[in-house]
């Protein structure tokens, strides 16, 4: 069988022996564990010379990592990546800035992959690249020579192609896309956001294609929908731990009687101002819950030399100041915001403990917090989760409370509504969701990918 080589922007630092990380290391992890392969992408260092580290092998994985250059981290990675792609794919217009110099840097640092992975590829290798970072590498890749099956599965959603078209260097990066043989969405709204462009505006066409495949430039791209999950018993038995758990009821003990939790990295499309401002108002509509309820924000700093992640944390700090000397007593703190993030044997427990996860991101390509948080509840006592109707889980997590992320008063009601719920209806959404869960795992995610990747 033909070895996988994983592409991404990071390679997770991992050791031999460590417990598995969230998201894509896990997913990629679970891949490379199995069979074996390569594993390729940047080290997180920036030097001088930008220079290629030497291999490591941890088990049957072997890791090769690039340096950057500071010009190639300000124009790749801050700039055309975190500064332009990152807020216009979760559709945040406003918040995007473009440069075609930075543009040009994207394309250098994509070249720069496709050199450096070039090499070391074999010929029946196939190659799954990873997320909004590498849009180009395949084109790059190519123009190298390399015949190989290549896929890209978007971590973040695909806007529609009027918000895309805001990109001014949007053409070019639908080509780049094109020379990819499979491109995986987390959800149909993103396929065929995708698909629209190409048809209306790149001159695809699907006329006598086989589903989700489209013609254009002479070339065959395959299309699917691949919707990333978690490990859903290993979620659970790391909420149950004992020792994990004794320290999750100590951290409770602090709180009030109810617990509504919300873990993000620090980041504008998870819509934690929105949150903010919609909890001040479930203060205010709803006096009678004043002393009983505690609503924890846990966001690390993310992208921290970013001038709109520096904004938005600095205006989070001054909204918890203000909310909490608007209602706090003597004896209770409404609003606790931890800015630093935790590990899973104290983050799983937590969900365990919290009667409602909000989970409200303005727009999101799929969001684990809420699959995790559904994954660590007790079937017999369930929490609720309140989960924004522009996440990608709310596709296939509709037993959820869905809310629109905008809407202040309908996500007060929402808190209202979890923390009154009855048992039975819990337990009855906590089912469903647990079903879809289990069909959609980390699991065939990857095992889907990789089979129609490979063409079975
Ligand atoms: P992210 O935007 O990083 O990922 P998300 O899916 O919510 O978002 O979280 C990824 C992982 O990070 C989860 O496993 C979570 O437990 C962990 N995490 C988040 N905040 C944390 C904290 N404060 N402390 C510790 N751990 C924390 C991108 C896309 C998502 C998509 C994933 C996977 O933006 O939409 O779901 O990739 O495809």
């Amino acid at each position: 069988m033909s070895r996988l080589v994983v592409v991404s922007n990071r390679v997770a630092p991992i050791q031999e022996g460590e417990a598995t990380a969230g998201g894509l290391a896990a997913g990629v992890l679970d891949a490379l564990k199995q069979k074996g392969g390569l594993w390729f992408g940047w080290s997180g260092e920036v030097t001088d010379s930008g220079e290629q580290k030497p291999e490591r092998t941890v088990g049957p994985i072997t890791l090769f990592t690039i340096d950057l250059t500071r010009r190639d981290y300000d124009e790749f990675y801050r700039g055309f990546a975190n500064g332009t792609l990152w807020p216009v794919l979760h559709y945040q217009i406003g918040l995007g800035r473009f440069e075609w110099s930075e543009f040009e840097g994207y394309r250098r640092v994509n070249d720069l992959f496709a050199r450096a992975l070039t090499p070391l590829v074999r010929q029946d290798d196939l190659i799954w690249v990873h997320d909004y970072h590498l849009l180009c590498l395949a084109e790059s890749l190519r123009a190298n020579g390399l015949g190989n099956r290549i896929g890209l599965f978007l971590h973040t959603p695909f806007p529609s192609p009027g918000v895309f078209m805001t990109i001014p260097a949007h053409a070019a990066l639908i080509k780049a896309m094109c020379a990819y043989d499979l491109l995986g969405f987390q959800t149909e709204i993103d396929r065929i956001a995708f698909l629209d462009y190409v048809v209306r505006h790149a001159g695809g066409s699907v006329d006598g294609m086989a589903e989700g495949a489209v013609l254009v430039a002479g070339r065959v791209v395959r299309t699917g929908v691949y919707p990333i999950g978690v490990h859903v018993d290993e979620v659970r038995a790391q909420a149950e731990t004992p020792v994990n758990r004794r320290q999750a009821t100590r951290m409770r003990a602090f709180l009030m009687d109810r617990l509504i939790l919300s873990v993000d990295r620090l980041d504008y499309s998870k819509g934690l101002r929105q949150r903010f401002a919609a909890f001040e108002r479930f203060l205010a509509e709803y006096p009678a819950q004043h002393g009983l309820v505690t609503f924890m924000q846990i966001a690390p700093p993310s992208r921290s030399d970013i001038e709109t992640y520096q904004r938005i944390r600095r205006e989070l700090e001054g909204e918890m100041g203000r909310i909490n000397g608007r209602f706090a007593e003597v004896d209770w703190v409404p609003l606790r915001y931890l800015n630093r993030s935790f590990a899973r044997n104290v983050l799983m427990p937590l969900y365990a403990e919290a009667q409602a996860c909000l989970v409200t991101p303005l727009r999101d390509g799929m969001n684990l917090v809420a699959k995790e948080y559904v994954a660590a509840q007790d079937p017999e006592e369930p929490g609720v989760l309140i989960l924004s109707e522009f996440a990608g889980a709310a596709q296939e997590l509709d037993a959820a409370l869905l809310v629109n992320p905008y809407d202040e008063q309908g996500m007060a009601r929402a808190m209202d509504r979890a923390l009154s719920m009855p048992v039975e209806e819990r337990r009855e959404r906590h089912q469903a969701m647990m079903a879809v869960m289990r069909r959609n795992s980390l699991e065939r995610w990857r095992d889907r990918f990789e089979a129609d990747l490979r063409g079975d």
